[in-house]
């Protein structure tokens, strides 16, 4: 590694001091500096907003009667659970998805529906969403009833053909809406053009839930809701929602439920995870459960995930969780492989790195490689720093398939909608998105969202990668107390990021060798201070560490390392920066 990279890899922008009103504020609260520096990045800045923020309680639930359109799906449930109906619910093969249809299932169940079944799509085959052979399997069995879930906005010719066939649809989803709604019997959607509701960051399972809540009530059952909030923790988590208002607090309250939770199968997942017995952390369900979960899905068999997430029998659930994890070993071998192709791509395409949004069209590629794509398109995010499309051929329609992946300041959903006269299907979200459409249209397709791009982006976007941490702390703050502190910013997630502080004048202290794969363990003291410290991936820095002459700044977040029952404070090393840029 040369110097120069050595410079431009890390650049750490020295966080702003606090504020005088951040600092009083932090007096009043009797906290540390960095707790009101970080209460203020969330807009909180009152006593009774820190305690709404690090405590948060039912309050912050919104009224799930609120809900445009819930309230005529329950009636419609209801006459339905009256005359004894089969019911068909259509869930995703997502994790979103997946525990959408398995809370819907589970809790209607509760609620007397004796007649359900369920479906999961496959990505394999007709892919998201409602589909006609679906309808049609429903309306030969005589099922006249359609539920979906974190799907259906956007399913305007399937539901007309479900009209049709006598099968009436209540939609309730959580994607955007297109130009025209679907002629659904009712439809309940906070990111629906009129919905007042004021949660727009709902998931799926969120949205499920509060139908299941407002069915409760309206039957007058005994039925404890909170307990379908291990569902609702997951897939919230999953479908990297905003973690903010009763999200918060649903993923919060989620986590303590799924951690104890007696539903074989989630707790067959929960075992697997590996997680630590005081208590389960998002990280835990992002890095650990939501990749199993999705593994079976991405393999083409998101049934397996579904029995997972519903199943009542012990050996059924060990059973369901070795399929999916032997689904999962396959999975990152196949997205391996499949980055490999996208990188050989863009070596033999080298004009499209130019563009401002990088889009791969894989020809030849295998069907296999449908459930990976995702993935790989947010792994060339990572090392583009630009929006990301990654294609292939799909043999059965002779149709390019394409998932879509973002960079802050570029809304795939935008820029889909203003290209929609190209594309075959779309859907999806500002940050991650799907799509199809012909080969021949890819030219007119690159353009479009390239203009759209250039509309919207800084300029230099990608070229110029920074960090910058949230707040100074120096290592004479760094106790226990921080740890205690830092717990109640949990659960961690999209826009309640884990902190990151920053410290300047370190230097080494003794040990600093390379660990696992690429890892850096290392000693940094400051002032007199020591700490034991971990830096993930950055292992091919030791030599230029060991030979730095001066002290060197880093962007870092203190944890507790459990190792053979000894418990110390560590730091987790984010970034190091050799020469800490001054503020601009
Ligand atoms: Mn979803």
């Amino acid at each position: 590694m040369t110097a120069d990279e050595f410079a431009r890899r890390f650049r750490i922008a020295p966080p702003p001091p606090p504020t005088a009103a951040e600092t009083a504020f932090a007096r009043e609260m009797r906290a540390p500096r960095w707790v009101a520096q970080l209460l203020s990045k969330r807009d909180v800045s009152t006593l009774d907003g820190a305690r709404a923020y690090l405590r948060p309680t039912q309050a912050a639930v919104c009224d799930s009667a609120s809900l445009e359109g819930l309230s005529e799906i329950v009636e419609t449930l209801v006459g339905i659970r009256e005359r004894g109906e089969a019911l068909a619910i259509h869930g995703d093969y997502d994790v979103d998805g997946l525990t959408g249809a398995a809370l819907l299932r589970t809790g209607l169940r509760e609620c007397g529906f004796r007649d359900i079944e369920v479906f999961i799509p496959s990505r394999f085959g007709e892919g998201y969403g409602v589909n006609r052979a679906t309808v049609d399997a429903l309306a030969e069995k005589g099922t006249r009833w359609l539920l979906t879930v974190d799907t259906g906005v956007s399913a305007v010719e399937e539901v007309a053909y479900a009209n049709e066939r006598g099968v009436r649809v209540m939609v309730t989803d959580h994607h955007k809406q297109g130009p025209v709604l679907p002629a659904a019997l009712a439809i309940a959607n906070p990111n629906c053009n009129d919905s007042r509701y004021p949660n727009k960051n709902l998931s799926g399972v969120g949205v499920a839930f509060k139908l299941v809540d407002l069915l409760v009530r309206r039957l007058g059952l005994r039925v404890d809701v909170s307990a379908y909030l291990d569902y609702v923790a997951l897939g919230t988590l999953a479908d990297v929602v905003s973690l903010v208002g009763e999200n918060r607090y649903f993923v919060r309250e989620g986590l303590k439920k799924l951690a104890a939770t007696r539903r074989p199968g989630l707790r067959a997942l929960v075992r697997e995870s590996g997680a630590r017995s005081s208590g389960l952390r998002s990280q835990d369900v992002l890095f650990r459960m939501t990749p199993l979960v999705n593994s079976a899905g991405r393999m083409g068999n998101p049934r397996a995930a579904y029995e997972l997430l519903v199943t009542e029998d012990e050996r059924e659930a060990s059973r369901l969780l070795n399929a999916l994890v032997k689904a999962n070993v396959l999975r990152r071998r196949i997205e391996n492989e499949t980055t490999e192709r996208a990188q050989r791509w863009l070596r033999e395409h080298p004009e499209e790195l130019e563009r401002p949004v990088v889009m791969v069209t894989g020809e030849d590629w295998p069907e296999e490689v449908v459930g990976v794509v995702g993935i790989v398109a947010a792994r060339l995010v990572d090392r583009i720093g630009k929006p990301v499309a990654v294609a292939f051929a799909e043999p059965r329609t002779g149709l390019l398939r394409a998932s879509a992946r973002g960079v802050e300041g570029f809304d795939w959903h935008a820029a889909l909608l203003g290209a929609e006269d190209l594309l075959d299907r779309w859907g999806g979200h500002s940050q991650a998105a799907g799509f199809s459409l012909r080969p021949e249209a890819v030219p007119a397709f690159r353009e479009r969202v390239c203009a759209c791009a250039e509309a919207s982006l800084p300029a230099r976007a990608g070229a110029d990668r920074r960090l910058t941490p949230d707040c100074e702390v120096d290592f004479d703050q760094v106790d226990s107390d921080t740890l205690a502190w830092l717990a109640r910013f949990e659960p961690f997630g999209h826009d309640n990021e884990p902190p990151v502080f920053f410290a300047d004048g370190v230097s080494l202290a003794g040990e600093c060798r390379v660990v696992g794969q690429s890892h850096l363990k290392l000693k940094l003291k400051q002032n007199g201070h020591t700490f034991d410290a971990i830096a993930f991936g950055q292992g091919e820095l030791r030599d230029a560490l060991a030979g730095a002459a001066k002290p060197f700044a880093i962007a870092y977040s203190p944890e507790l390392n459990r190792f053979r029952d000894k418990e110390t404070l560590q730091l987790q090393v984010v970034a190091i920066s050799a020469m800490p840029e001054k503020q601009e």
